[in-house]
């Protein structure tokens, strides 16, 4: 393999590596992309995910987007269209052995479930059931569909999928490495997602648009938001590159209603700041709101609070779409009641927040002035430690610790950055680690943080971080001692 850099891989490169990856399952080989690109073609405007999102935009709309996927396609489409009278656009979750390339237990599981007559995987196994089954699926269904995954190589997953009429792919190199795989070297997920980009990228000027969404909550553990923002911006750079057109960064929620609804419109602003200062003009950006990644509490009731916190903010910040939870989100997958009911609460919150003014406030903006500063210092190091190439720059920023995702699973992750709450439940940095934050920057986290010590009577302490880590599922945001 050549040395990983943030170019656009060559065509005979990407046609060899293309007949390798298709050989590499038996359903592989049922995908010709002058066959995809009709697929495509053909589709239905309702069923074009760049449509919705460019409409929604356009009209100042969220829209609403809930979680599913299960082992068969005729249970997995009589699912997504128990949903679909809900939701907006449509997802499809992949299970977790397809997300690990592990196919022949993939298929093992769609043989077991067949026989037990109810799902034993824990989404949809897309490469075993193929272009035809997936052209099945989309077929049933009469909304958009998007890949939700967790994948560090998702190249076979992104031809069988596109090919069938799936119109949007989920993750990114660095976002479906860091918080989901452990050993998984980050200049190899970052390569093999320049494939799937490339791939859209082809689709691009075949004249058919597929939205990208990297995956923005990362370990959805309390996250600052600069952290996931400099992941989303290096993934959307890395995938203009390839050719992608239409992108969606995520931000999952906080907790804090100020920092969150900063986080999101600082998200946009930066984003257009770096596509364009990078050269890049020919793209659609949209954002995507995730409700509360953490641990969910029990009860469903209160499940739905969270909801509805989330979705409140989603809007107020103008999200063009939510990814919606559901009350059983403590348990487990959810049924199609539970994620009606996750649904019909965001949708009755999103209704209710619709006609309002624009909140704003001096909080708000001190926020967003704290997040761009942030991100701007560690991008200013990605690029220096990079030489000016972002795919280089990232690798060795993870590797020196100059980027670092809290409570992440991968080697390739440093680790030592500490989050906790401050006194009104905002994220801020317990310990930066090896981040190259600017000093008035730091400052300010440790008087925020200071200011609770002195509110609970504690020093600040990892038990506060671990309280944090736990209050939201025990009914509180600040994690405070009893
Ligand atoms: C990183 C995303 C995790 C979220 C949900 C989890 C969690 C996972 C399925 C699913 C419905 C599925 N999730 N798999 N929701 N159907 N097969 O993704 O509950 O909220």
């Amino acid at each position: 393999m050549t040395e990983l850099t943030n170019h656009r891989l060559d065509t005979a490169g990407f046609e060899a590596e293309r007949a390798e990856i298709l050989q590499s399952w038996p359903t592989g080989t049922g995908v010709s992309f002058a066959e995809a690109v009709k697929v495509q073609e053909a589709l239905p405007i309702e069923k074009r995910f760049p449509v919705a999102l460019a409409a929604a935009d356009a009209q100042g709309m969220t829209l609403l987007q809930p979680r599913a996927g299960v082992a068969l396609v005729r249970e997995h489409a009589a699912l997504l269209n128990g949903l679909s009278p809900y939701c907006d656009v449509l997802p499809t979750t992949i299970d977790a052995y397809t997300r690990h390339n592990r196919y022949t237990e993939a298929q093992d599981g769609i043989d077991r479930s067949r026989a037990a007559g109810t799902s034993l995987l824990n989404g949809f196994p897309a490469v075993n059931h193929g272009v035809d089954g997936c052209r099945r699926l989309v077929d049933a269904v009469s909304k958009p569909v998007q890949v939700r995954h967790g994948t560090p190589d998702a190249r076979l997953l992104a031809e069988i999928t596109l090919a069938a009429g799936f119109s949007s792919f989920e993750g990114g190199g660095i976002s479906y490495n860091i918080p989901y795989a452990k050993h998984v070297p980050l200049e190899r997920s970052i390569r093999h997602w320049q494939y799937c980009d490339r791939l859209v990228g082809r689709f691009e000027e075949e004249g058919v648009s597929i939205n990208r969404e990297p995956f923005g909550p990362l370990t959805g553990t309390l996250v600052p938001p600069f952290v996931s923002h400099v992941v989303a911006i290096l993934e959307g750079l890395l995938a203009l590159e390839q050719g992608v057109k239409c992108i969606t960064l995520g931000y999952g929620q906080a907790g804090n209603v100020a920092q969150d609804i900063a986080a999101l419109r600082s998200l946009r602003r930066l984003a257009h700041h770096y596509f364009l200062n990078a050269g890049y003009g020919d793209y659609k950006l949209t954002t995507v709101f995730h409700q509360w990644m953490g641990g969910f509490p029990a009860d469903e009731a209160q499940a739905t609070a969270v909801i509805c916190l989330g979705a409140l903010v989603a809007r107020q910040a103008r999200a063009t779409k939510i990814i919606v939870k559901t009350p059983h989100e403590a348990s487990g997958v959810p049924t199609l009641e539970a994620n009606q009911a996750g649904l019909k609460a965001t949708r009755q919150m999103v209704n209710m927040i619709s006609d309002q003014n624009r909140v704003d406030s001096p909080d708000i903006q001190m926020e967003i002035d704290v997040i761009e500063a942030e991100v701007h210092a560690v991008m200013r190091e990605i690029l220096r430690l990079g030489r000016g190439d972002i795919a280089r720059g990232a690798v060795a920023a993870f590797q020196t610790g100059a980027m670092d995702v809290p409570f992440a699973p991968a080697r390739a992750n440093l680790g030592k950055l500490t989050p906790v709450r401050d006194n009104h439940g905002a994220i801020r940095l317990f310990d930066v680690g090896n981040v190259p934050l600017p000093a008035d920057v730091l400052a300010f986290h440790r008087d925020k943080i200071a200011e609770r010590a002195r509110c609970e009577r504690r020093e600040p302490s990892f038990n506060m971080v671990v309280d944090d880590v736990r209050a939201i599922s025990a009914s509180k945001l600040v994690g405070r001692p009893a």
